[in-house]
């Protein structure tokens, strides 16, 4: 590899095309208002090297908690204060690409967050959950968070004890049980941005690949963009049904729990334990 190497350019790369599809429909959904939501996707060091130069540094950032199981990683990432609505107006302005430096304390720039930009506010719920996913999923790669609305309002008119949320998201689409049967987190509320909503949010990323954060919005976790945007939006639109449903009156019949058992059991997916009453 000489000087003279051409790099091809970054805009055209696949996982670059990816965040600018997927911020530009979860702002078309709705879910995304203002510098609502935050994406970061675990990138290969070989996909990144046809464009760009990963030695050179733009800027290191501090961080204030220790993310050395990271250490070498490589992210692309939403920005602090960004918005959805403008990634793909400007994308080097509104995302950006890191490396978490050796000491495990800071991340490196290595693309774009133009005009002084850092990282999502959420990076250490994002960075904690990445931690988490990888240790029970080597394949595990994205981290996605939005304010899904009929989730969020959810979390003001139901149960938010996770069995009784999750077995509601299940009874309101014959698919839900199949694309989530580890079923849904729910963590107390806590101010976003801390160390704190990290920590309680990768403590239920052991188990759970969906997190409600109360009165807030959702985490997702998954191996694809598409896998984690198709979980987001299956539970949403759950959530949106039993909207419906309770404007309706309420449910006059439902999805029994031998019929969710027997729907486990037809696509082999093992239902979360504590759920089912059989
Ligand atoms: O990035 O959504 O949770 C803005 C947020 C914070
Ligand atoms: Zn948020």
């Amino acid at each position: 590899m000489g000087t003279t190497m051409t790099r091809n350019s970054l805009y055209n790369a696949p996982f670059f095309q990816e965040m600018m599809d997927t911020t530009a429909n979860l702002y078309r959904l709705g879910w995304d208002e203002r510098n609502g939501g935050n994406i970061s996707y675990l990138l290969r060091e070989d996909e990144l090297i046809p464009y760009l130069d990963v030695h050179h540094v733009l800027r290191t950032v501090p961080m204030s908690f220790d993310a050395s199981a990271l250490s070498g990683k490589y992210f692309i990432v939403t920005g602090s204060g960004k918005y959805f609505k403008n990634v793909k107006r400007d994308p080097a302005e509104n995302l950006g690409i890191i490396r978490i430096a050796n000491d495990g304390n800071s991340y490196e720039i290595l693309w774009g967050f133009e005009n002084g930009g850092v990282a999502t506010s959420e990076l250490p719920t994002h960075l904690m959950n990445h931690m988490q996913r990888l240790a029970v999923d080597k394949n595990h790669r994205v981290i996605m968070h939005c304010h899904a609305t009929h989730l969020l309002a959810m979390t003001f008119t139901h149960s938010l004890k996770e069995e009784d949320f999750t077995k509601t998201l299940w009874e309101m689409c014959t698919e839900c049980i199949v694309v989530f049967p580890d079923g849904i987190g729910v963590i107390p509320w806590i101010i976003p941005g801390t160390n704190e909503i990290g920590e309680a949010t990768a403590e239920k990323m052991k188990d759970v690949r969906l997190v409600l954060w109360p009165h807030h919005g959702v985490f997702g976790a998954g191996q694809s963009m598409d896998e984690v945007f198709g979980l987001i939006e299956t539970a949403e639109k759950a959530a949106q049904v039993y909207t419906v449903v309770c404007a309706q009156g309420g449910k006059k019949q439902t999805i029994t729990d031998q019929q969710l058992q027997d729907l486990a059991d037809a696509f082999h997916v093992v239902p979360r334990e504590g759920i089912l009453n059989l």
